[in-house]
């Protein structure tokens, strides 16, 4: 049995990446089961926690993360940026577009935050700390500190990418991250390795970056 994991609602804070239509089925860039996530999230923050941070990926037309921008390219082939390789996608998450509102199932009441990311042009930005360029800060770890948080619990899509990136950073800056795995769903791009991108995010977020992935029903006040 997994022990059970008190929350402190004054120094732990729900972050929740992503959860934007696109994400989902039917979206642009639908996760597979994305949808599951909108009840988990909602009970977290109808119990547990009193203070959430959400982001929400925005993205002006043409970002050079989408595969359209590229003369022949396709979605999800990699391509070399400045700043490193970077996967192209189909186009998402455009500034303003349906797809690209937080969901309108999700419960906002406690969401005090709205960070908005990858809406420089040339750089992708996963996580909600750095963008893909991995120096160009997005001074969220300055506001959650200022506020007090010291313990995150993430929460959103798609775990192999921005949620993973969001905790590996958040890690780095100094915070406590713990993964709620069933608040998650991932994409699941197959690896060089033959292993899912959810399952080399996974293992690398535990075994690296001490990382603990947990279920809901573990949380409580
Ligand atoms: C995401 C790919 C492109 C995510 C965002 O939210 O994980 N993935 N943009
Ligand atoms: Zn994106």
């Amino acid at each position: 049995m997994a022990e059970r994991i008190r929350i402190d609602p004054v120094t732990d804070a729900l972050l929740l990446v992503d959860v934007q239509p696109d994400f989902m089925p039917g979206g642009a860039l639908a996760v597979p089961d994305g949808d599951a996530v909108l009840p988990v999230i909602n009970r977290l923050l109808a119990g547990p926690f009193r203070h959430a941070v959400a982001t929400q990926d925005w993205h002006p037309p043409g970002h050079a993360s989408f595969a359209s921008a590229h003369p022949g390219r396709a979605p999800f082939e990699t391509v070399g940026a400045p700043y490193g390789p970077q996967t192209l996608w189909p186009d998402h998450c455009v500034q303003g577009s349906p797809g690209a509102a937080l969901h309108n199932g999700l419960d906002q009441a406690r969401i005090e935050l709205i960070l908005r990311k990858g809406w420089h042009p040339s750089v992708d930005s996963y996580s909600a700390f750095r963008e893909n360029d991995r120096t160009t800060s997005t001074c969220l770890d300055a506001w959650l500190r200022a506020r007090g948080f010291r313990r995150l619990f993430l929460t959103g899509l798609a775990t192999d990418f921005c949620v993973a990136w969001s905790a590996e950073d958040a890690v780095a800056l100094g915070f406590s991250v713990v993964v709620i795995e069933d608040a998650c769903r991932g994409i699941g791009l197959p690896a060089a390795s033959g292993h899912s991108s959810i399952d080399i995010a996974r293992e690398r977020l535990q075994r690296t970056f001490g990382v603990p992935f947990v279920t809901s029903d573990l949380l409580a006040t």
